[in-house]
């Protein structure tokens, strides 16, 4: 069986998580949850299951928010450092199913260094209940905007329901990744895809979240939108033949 661990990153996620893990539990992979010091308690609630799954789940604890791209780093770097071979990385709340797991894994098995649960690849979507104009907004950042400009080939770059091989986020090099936030998840793509990993989708729908708070504002896009431009000046430069072989 291959090591495969879920990163979960949660930021007042309490009444969600215990949900989270029941659904993750059942399927083939550990999971590490990477909580800011979320004041409703999720922090607590992550180490009661912890002792209730005992070698299934483990816990990392920072004092405060410090937004989803550091938290990815560190549960990344936490998750190759006990042995992970496929990482996966998801949201707390549902809007990345659980049920995907098995195609996100059966995709990588093909082949792929990485791939994105896309919600723009044919035969995925968004809640029913988003407007055209915000559909229409997202579909051309991810399919065609950033898809363009970044040369990359998927459809939802901002999309953070991901598997990775342990050698591609090693190959990548962590700190190559300086942003935190939407564009966390372009840059990571946008990394892989300059050192030549291969990359795949598979497509998802992406139902709104049910239970807890937002913590991300649609304004952001804009401002995602012009850090593109940063990313390509940064990395454009970067080729297989740099790929890292060890963690620094
Ligand atoms: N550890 C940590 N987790 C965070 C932070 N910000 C958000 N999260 C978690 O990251 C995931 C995504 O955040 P959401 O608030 O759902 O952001 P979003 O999906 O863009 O917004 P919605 O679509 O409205 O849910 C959730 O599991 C959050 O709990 C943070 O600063 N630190
Ligand atoms: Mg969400």
């Amino acid at each position: 069986m291959v090591q495969t661990t879920v990163v979960l990153p949660t930021y007042n996620e309490a009444e969600n998580l215990p949900l989270m893990v029941d659904a993750l539990i059942a399927l083939p992979v550990n999971i590490l949850v990477v909580d800011d010091g979320s004041p409703d308690g999720t922090g607590d609630i992550a180490e009661h299951l912890a002792a209730e799954h005992r070698g299934r789940i483990s816990v990392m604890h920072r004092t405060e928010k410090s937004g989803l791209g550091t938290a990815y780093i560190a549960g990344f770097t936490q998750a190759i450092s006990l042995g992970a071979e496929y990482i996966i990385q998801m949201d707390s709340d549902f809007s990345h199913q659980p049920k995907y797991i098995p195609d996100l894994i059966a995709k990588l098995e093909q082949g792929y260094d990485l791939v994105i649960g896309s919600r723009y690849a044919w035969g995925g979507g968004v809640d029913s209940s988003w407007g055209p104009y915000r559909k229409l907004l997202s579909w051309f950042a991810n399919a065609v905007y950033v898809r363009v400009l970044l040369g990359i080939p998927v459809s939802d770059a901002t999309g953070g329901y991901r598997i990775w091989r342990r050698e591609t986020l090693i190959g990548m090099g962590l700190d190559r990744i300086h942003s935190n936030g939407y564009v966390f998840q372009v840059e990571m793509v946008y990394v892989a895809h300059r050192l030549g990993f291969k990359i795949a989708e598979i497509p998802i729908y992406f139902p709104d979240r049910a239970r807890g708070q937002s913590k991300m504002g649609s304004g952001i896009v804009f401002e995602a939108a012009a850090r593109v431009w940063q990313l390509i000046y940064r990395h454009h430069a970067l080729n297989p033949q740099m790929r890292r072989t060890e963690v620094s």
